[in-house]
């Protein structure tokens, strides 16, 4: 079965694992947010196409949700002698990763052919695509100023208030190759359970995706990454306010509509399905939660097989 994901960060790299146990790895393909991409000490880094290579390749520090397993960190510190920035914990192997990518892109190949090859470097046989190899960034928008979304994130810890999120970029940016092809042509597409703000939605901001979504024949399940009112992980809650989208399965299904089939939502959230069906979104109501692989591996073979 042609299965086509929308991907993010952390909750989207355990469905990931998840699928990748279930689908033969050559019908699977990632397509990821790089609204999250920043320039750091010169080199590009493209978090959420790292992170869902990363799981695939069974590499990547679980307990974190992102960078390398087992990695060290003695190139971060050589750069806080030479006064860098350091807020931004890049791993000694990662480096491997992004000095790569920025060769690829130095000598003016797309971020589409450097993720494929990397990808293929660490035996991931998944295809692994950008949204888009035009450069679209996550600005979040706070009382104080803009920030990229890895400044909101990472340096200020998610902590200040947001007012806005804009898609710097995106109104310009194309589809990257095969995204558009792999959606119309899929059998299943899945929504990570991904913010739907910060990486779903840059991913949704690129024109021409949202009308593939519309026009495929695949079913498209999501898995809410919302449980019991609030995020699994990270700022969604706080982002979804700043839309005027509710903390709930609801709001994810709004972020969705109308191209979406069915939510899988958590126990805790079953008084939503009522809702959700006047939306026009069909519930499954599961363990949504993954805590284990086999978690996840249960988890991606509910949404294969009630497709
Ligand atoms: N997340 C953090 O919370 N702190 C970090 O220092 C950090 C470094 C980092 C380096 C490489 C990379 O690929 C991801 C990294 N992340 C870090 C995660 C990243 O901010 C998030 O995965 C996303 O952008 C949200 O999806």
């Amino acid at each position: 079965m042609r299965v086509v994901t929308l991907a993010g960060g952390t909750g989207a790299a355990k469905l990931l694992r998840g699928l990748a146990a279930h689908v033969d790895p050559r019908d699977l393909t990632v397509i990821g947010n790089t609204g999250d991409d920043t320039e750091v000490w010169g080199l590009h880094v493209s978090p959420d196409l790292d992170t869902a290579t990363y799981a695939l390749a069974g590499m990547l520090d679980v307990e974190r949700g992102w960078g390398l397993a087992g990695e060290t960190f003695e190139c971060l510190r050589g750069m806080a002698n030479h006064g860098a920035d350091t807020w931004f914990n890049l791993g000694d192997r990662d480096l491997a990763t992004h000095l790569t990518r920025t060769r690829a892109l130095r000598e003016g190949q797309p971020l589409s052919r450097a993720t494929a090859r990397i990808a293929a470097d660490l035996g991931v046989s998944v295809r692994i695509i950008p949204m888009s190899d035009d450069p679209v960034r996550t600005m979040i928008r706070t009382p104080a100023g803009r920030l990229t979304f890895q400044e909101y994130f990472v340096r200020e810890k998610a902590l200040v208030d947001v007012v806005g999120v804009d898609y710097d970029g995106a109104p310009a940016a194309h589809p990257a190759p095969g995204v558009v092809d792999a959606i119309r042509g899929a059998e299943l597409v899945v929504v990570c359970p991904s913010n739907p703000v910060t990486s779903v939605g840059p991913i949704l901001a690129v024109p021409g995706i949202v009308d593939a979504l519309a026009a495929t024949a695949a079913p498209v399940v999501a898995v809410s990454p919302i449980v019991g009112g609030a995020a699994v992980s990270g700022p969604a809650a706080a982002l979804m306010r700043t839309r005027g989208l509710p903390v709930s399965p609801l709001g994810i299904a709004r972020a969705y509509a109308p191209w979406l089939r069915r939510l899988l939502i958590d126990r805790r959230d079953e008084a939503c399905a009522p809702e959700l069906a006047r939306l026009g979104v069909e519930t499954d109501v599961a363990d949504i939660i993954m805590t284990s692989r086999a978690h996840e591996a249960a988890l991606a073979g509910r949404i294969l097989e009630r497709r």
